[in-house]
């Protein structure tokens, strides 16, 4: 099988295996696992910041930083097709007691004059509005990148108004690689960012949380009410090392692959995808409804269906999308089979 579903399926590469295997680990509720403390402290260097906390997930990391912005009964803005809003099980509602404010986009990209117009007056009659979400690369909008200006500019419209900004930087190496800067850069007006390393950069669990160093020791105990003290969990960090200092170098293949792809893709006319906007390793692309004959079925559906017959794996989102994400078990190979595989069926 050729599983383009996400970047999240990648195994753990034999530097990550070896790394494991010899870490030294001690018990991280205490603070005394070394490994855990040398990943955290590369974390925040990396995004020059003071401080950062290790994670298993980046759900979590994001659920973390809405809870320490927000109180209950406040409102979150947010891209509408965001992950924390729509990929996280609600947990802004189930944990902190926050409503999202989702806010429509025509290409995924947030302006700043949307942002004022979302947060609520500060009257004793309206909810107040605590804290912007920002997605760097954005998900479902095809991994788009968001450049360091644009995150500026809406950093200080939310400042302006007393929020708070959280980024979900699950991918935000993806996005300094297609936008040639940064992490660093791509963060800096945020107060706070989770970024993964579980996803392109193939570690086997875990992501960060980054932020100045009250923010995290106050992370540290919500990760502890949250479930998330873990003990000598050193051989996971020891992964995590391998990934930020390995894997970051080698994600502009991810993107020139995805980008490869997206065009043969976009060649069929059952399929309806500007290859020109992916520019990482996430591929969101529509079915023209008319293209598929009537079924109970969505066409998504059976176009994912039809793809696994041919040992092809990608995920369905809606009736009409579907997305093939790139990774570093995916090579020219193995785009070249999708591709094969894609022509096949439509074809049929
Ligand atoms: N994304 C997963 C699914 O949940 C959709 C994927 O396969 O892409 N932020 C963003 C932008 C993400 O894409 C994800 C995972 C997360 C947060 C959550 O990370 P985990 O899965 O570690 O909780």
């Amino acid at each position: 099988m050729i599983d383009l579903r996400s970047d999240t399926v990648t195994h753990p590469t034999p530097a990550m295996r070896r790394a494991m295997a010899e870490a030294e680990v001690g018990d991280d509720v205490y603070g005394e696992d070394p490994t855990v403390r040398r990943l955290e402290e590369l974390a925040a260097a990396t995004l020059e910041r003071q401080a950062a906390l290790f994670v298993p997930t980046g759900t979590m990391g994001n659920q973390i930083a809405v809870h320490l912005h927000t109180h209950p009964g406040s409102e979150v803005i947010i891209e509408a097709r965001g992950h924390i809003f729509n990929f996280e099980m609600g947990a802004m509602a189930a944990l902190s007691g926050a409503l999202p404010r989702p806010v429509t986009t025509e290409n995924g990209l947030l302006e700043p004059d949307q942002v004022e117009a979302a947060i609520n007056p500060k009257v004793n009659y309206r909810t107040p509005t605590k804290l912007l979400c920002l997605e760097n690369t954005h998900n479902l909008w095809s991994g788009l990148p968001m450049d360091a200006a644009r995150t500026r500019a809406l950093a200080r419209v939310a400042h302006q108004h007393g929020l708070a900004v959280h980024l979900d930087g699950a991918r935000i190496f993806n996005a300094a690689t297609a936008l040639q800067t940064s992490a660093a850069e791509l963060a800096r007006e945020c107060d706070s960012v989770m970024f993964c390393l579980s996803k392109g950069l193939a570690a086997p669990v875990g992501s960060m949380l980054v932020g100045d160093a009250d923010f995290i020791a106050e992370a540290r105990r919500v990760r502890k009410i949250f479930g998330g003290g873990m003990r000598q969990v050193g051989v996971l960090a020891a992964a995590g090392l391998v990934a930020l200092t390995e894997m970051v170098g080698r994600l502009a293949e991810d993107h020139a692959r995805a980008r490869r792809l997206a065009e043969a893709l976009a060649e069929h006319p059952a399929v309806e995808l500007d290859p020109a906007r992916i520019q990482t390793n996430i591929i969101v692309f529509r079915l023209r409804p008319e293209a598929f004959a009537a079924a109970p079925l969505p066409p998504s559906q059976r176009f994912v269906a039809g793809m696994r017959e041919r040992r092809i794996l990608c995920g369905a989102f809606g009736a009409l999308e579907v997305r093939m994400v790139t990774h570093y078990e995916i090579g020219d190979a193995e785009i070249e089979a999708a591709i094969r595989a894609v022509r096949d069926y439509l074809t049929a």
